[in-house]
Order: structure tokens, then C-alpha cells, then sequence
């Protein structure tokens, strides 16, 4: 008996063995996220920085005529701005660098309308180097905002702007260290001051730009940046200013006909385009108070940390990620304001997001690929990014999350693995009560990050089931309960 019972064992264990590593890997979902696109999708919140004339003249739009001598900040300080925003848990900024009144916050060779010729620091400033070091500084990526219309320039509206255009995109990509994202933006308003010409100029936005080359150059000068626009072809316009991405939330759409500036597709930006050809997922951006730039005037608007904490949700919370604009007064500093509130977002975050009860819980599924370990339900809670939990090809399984006692639940966070591509069209979640299984949330897409609220149940189980799926299987690769 004793002879036989340890090859048995061993045949089980090649038998197993070889069962395991049969178990086929899921196929891709195309189109897949970019090594540049994956990064970016963890940077989850950053800040943007409107700084410009506009701060002291209280204009939103500069017509381009405004004096360099206007911008003259009293107690500039970079640092301050970078170790707020680092502080509330933001991971990056970008910063207004020329914005659509054509004054450029660095010592461009290009322009006489800058920094160069301001009483700011005698003309020797330059607020680009200054936040991008205090990024380096503070562990913060940082990235530029080069506005396309230029309502300054004499030459906008003819090819000499373009060149002019890609000049300036060279000085800011090639000499501030890593840029992390550049954003270029669709507003083409039609009149402007253009070196005194004082007129409405338009142009075929289709064309004028020539986005095709003018992409290619910013991947030859920075090939890990991602470019931001309406349509890409990094990261998309979420189609508003309000806070808020669409539910569903495809991280997909076919911007081959879309184009920076295009009119009438806010919709099709704000829940992206299930099966769309290209990977292009969104940013929402949305500004602390009601302007983009500083206005004494609103310094009682600031949004309470609250109504941050629901554009965080819905934002974040729908697989998208948050660009909060926070816009420095006539000191060059950061409002009080503005300060308060964010640092209590960040405190309603930490408490809301402290414990993963998820963690140490039991997690099994009804079934899993080929009953492999590659493909396990343990998976969503091992802390690795890189494993999954999968079904076999064409089934929709349920995750059982059991934490051994009832335990109160706020949030469910799921996340899938994209980089096989965004597959999950619907899921829903249940919680254990009164000795059955009672409805706690029905929803569409998951995508890099869902942040399910779930109004304060008290349950010992939650059950996660995926209803359907864009190719053969869904893959989870987190959940986080708390
Ligand atoms: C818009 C601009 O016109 C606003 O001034 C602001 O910069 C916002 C972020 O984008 O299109």
C-alpha cells in the first residue's frame, strides 16, 4: 500500500502541474493601453495651475494686449503651491505655461511677451524652472499647458504661428527635466489683439494646426509624455468642466475623425465609445472656484471639501482621473481658501479610505480559469497589480468576499487588469442580510478603477458578479472594501 500511495502523489503533482500551466492565458481586448497610458492611469489626481496677466487684471480670457508689466506677484513661491498639493495627495501638476493671452510664464527666445518683461524678480523669472524644480523637489510630476490659440501673436492664423508654436513646445519639452503630461487645448475663440491688429481671425480647425506633425514632434523631443486634448491621443477631454465623467465609462473611442477644438462631441467624450479603436482614457478637469484663474471676487466660492470629496467619486471613482484646478492670487501663493479646503478633502479621503477590511478577508469565487492558481479569486486581494482573478472563456463568475464578522462597509473598490483591455459592460454587488442576498449596487463599466459607495451597510459578505463582458472573460485584479 505504502509503495503505491507516493507515486500516486507524485503523478497528482504532474498531473496538476501540467493541468496548471495548460490553463490558457485570456486573451487581449484590443485596443490596450500604452507603458505611458499605465503610468498615468496611477497618477489618479493632479493639480492645475491657471496663472497668468489674467490673475491681475481678474479677466478668465486675456485679449493679448495686457502689459507684462501687470504680472508681478508680491511673495511668489513655488514651493508653497508643490507642497500643498503634494500634501493633499495630489500626484502632479500642470501649469498654464502660455494660456490663450499669450504670455509666457518662462524666458522664451521666441517672444518678448513673458516673464522677460515684468517687474517679477526684474525680469529675471522664470516661473516654469521654479515649479518644476520645487516638483523635483517634492516628488511631483510635472506637466505644461502650451494654449494653441494665441491671441497676442501677430503671426496667428498664418503658418509662421505654427512654427512659432512648435518653437515654444521644444524650449518647454527639452529644458525642464521630465515632463509628465502636455495639455493642449481646443479653445479657438476668433478675435484677439494680434500684434495690434485688434480683429476676429479664424481658422480651419481641421487643418491650421497640423496636430499629426506637431504630435510626432513631442514624441521625438519626449517620448514618455502623454498629450492631452479633446480627442487624444493620450488622454481625452472628459466633455465638461463640471467634475464628473459618464457612467458607463469607456476608456475607448475612435478618434480618427476627432480632432482637438471639434464641436458637438462632449457626449461621446463623457462615456467614451464601447469597441472604440483607439485606448484613450479621460481626465476631468474642474477648478476649485468658479474661474479657472484667481478673482478676489470668489474667494467665498471655494468648493467645500465635501463637494470635492463627490467630484473625487465621480471622477476617480468611474476609472477616470482628476485634474483640480487650484489657482495661485495676486502673491503668487496659494489662497487660504483654497488651502483649508483641500486639506480637508484630503483628511475626508484618509478616513473614508483608512481600512481595507478587504484585506484579510476570505475571498472565493463559484469558478475561476481551468481552477488554475494562476487565475484565483485570492488574487484581488494579494496586493499584486500583476495577478488576477478569471473566468474560463464565455462564463460570468461571482467573487465572495467574507470577512468573518459584520463588518460596517462604505466603499467596494474594483479594479480590472487593463492592460489586457477594458472588458467589463455591467456588474453588480450584494451584500448578506437577513440571511439572503440583498441588492446594494447595479452598474456599468469598472475599467482602470470603480469606487462603489454603498450607503453604510452592515453585512459579513459581499457578493461582486460580473452580468456581462466585452470579449471572452473578465479580469479583476483588485478589490479593496472599506
Ligand atoms: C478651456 C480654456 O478656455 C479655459 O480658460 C481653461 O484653460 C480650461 C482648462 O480650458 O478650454
Amino acid at each position: 500500500m505504502k509503495n503505491i500511495f507516493i507515486p500516486c502523489i507524485v503523478c497528482l503533482f504532474i498531473v496538476c502541474h501540467f493541468s496548471c500551466s495548460r490553463v490558457a492565458q485570456p486573451e487581449a481586448v484590443l485596443p490596450v493601453p500604452s507603458e505611458r497610458q499605465l503610468a498615468w492611469h496611477e497618477l489618479e489626481q493632479y493639480a492645475f495651475i491657471h496663472f497668468t496677466t489674467n490673475t491681475f487684471t481678474g479677466r478668465e480670457w486675456g485679449y493679448g494686449d495686457e502689459s507684462p508689466s501687470v504680472f508681478n506677484p508680491s511673495s511668489f513661491d513655488a514651493e508653497q503651491w508643490v507642497k500643498t498639493i503634494s500634501d493633499a495627495g495630489l500626484k502632479a501638476l500642470i501649469l498654464t505655461c502660455k494660456h490663450h493671452d499669450g504670455f509666457c510664464l518662462w524666458q522664451s527666445r521666441y517672444t518678448e511677451h513673458s516673464v522677460k518683461n515684468s517687474p517679477f524678480m526684474e525680469g529675471k523669472g522664470d516661473v516654469v524652472r521654479a515649479v518644476s524644480d520645487a516638483c523635483k523637489k517634492y516628488g511631483l510630476k510635472f506637466g505644461v499647458y502650451l494654449s494653441p490659440w494665441d491671441r497676442n501673436h501677430a503671426g496667428y492664423a498664418t503658418s509662421e504661428y505654427v512654427d512659432y508654436y512648435r518653437n515654444q513646445l521644444r524650449e518647454l519639452l527639452t529644458g525642464y527635466g521630465e515632463i509628465s503630461e502636455i495639455w493642449f487645448d481646443g479653445a479657438n475663440g476668433g478675435d484677439g489683439f494680434y500684434g495690434g491688429a485688434r480683429e476676429i481671425r479664424k481658422i480651419d480647425n481641421k487643418t491650421y494646426y497640423d496636430w499629426k506633425n506637431t504630435w510626432s514632434l513631442v514624441r521625438e523631443l519626449a517620448p514618455n509624455v502623454v498629450m492631452f486634448s479633446d480627442a487624444g491621443p493620450d488622454v481625452r477631454w472628459c466633455g465638461n468642466e463640471r467634475g464628473y465623467i459618464g457612467d458607463p465609462n469607456w476608456c475607448t473611442i475612435t478618434n480618427d475623425t476627432l480632432r482637438p477644438g471639434q464641436p458637438c462631441i462632449e457626449k461621446l467624450l463623457n462615456h467614451g465609445t464601447e469597441g472604440g479603436t483607439s485606448w484613450v482614457p479621460a481626465e476631468v478637469d474642474v477648478s476649485i472656484r468658479p474661474g479657472w484663474f484667481y478673482h478676489e471676487a470668489e474667494d467665498s466660492l471655494v468648493r467645500s471639501p465635501e463637494n470635492l470629496f463627490k467630484i473625487y467619486l465621480q471622477s476617480v471613482g468611474r476609472g477616470a482621473a482628476l485634474l483640480l484646478n487650484i489657482p495661485p492670487d495676486k502673491r503668487g501663493l496659494l489662497h487660504e481658501n483654497d488651502v483649508r479646503s483641500l486639506m480637508e478633502w484630503k483628511k475626508m479621503r484618509d478616513m473614508a479610505f483608512s481600512v481595507n477590511i478587504a484585506e484579510h478577508a476570505e475571498i472565493t469565487a463559484n469558478t475561476w480559469r481551468g481552477k488554475s492558481k494562476i487565475y484565483a479569486p485570492s488574487n484581488v486581494n494579494d496586493s499584486n497589480k500583476e495577478t488576477y482573478w478569471a473566468t474560463d472563456d464565455g462564463i460570468l463568475g461571482s467573487l465572495y468576499i467574507n470577512f468573518g464578522k459584520v463588518q460596517k462597509v462604505n466603499y467596494v473598490v474594483i479594479q480590472e487588469y487593463i492592460k489586457l483591455g477594458q472588458r467589463v459592460k455591467s456588474f453588480s454587488i450584494d451584500v448578506w442580510k437577513n440571511n439572503d442576498w440583498q441588492p446594494a449596487a447595479d452598474l456599468t463599466t469598472i475599467g482602470y478603477k470603480r469606487i462603489v459607495p454603498v450607503e453604510q451597510v452592515e453585512t459579513d459578505k459581499i457578493r461582486i458578479s460580473i452580468k456581462d463582458v466585452r470579449g471572452n472573460c473578465a479580469l479583476i485584479s483588485n478589490v479593496e472594501i472599506y
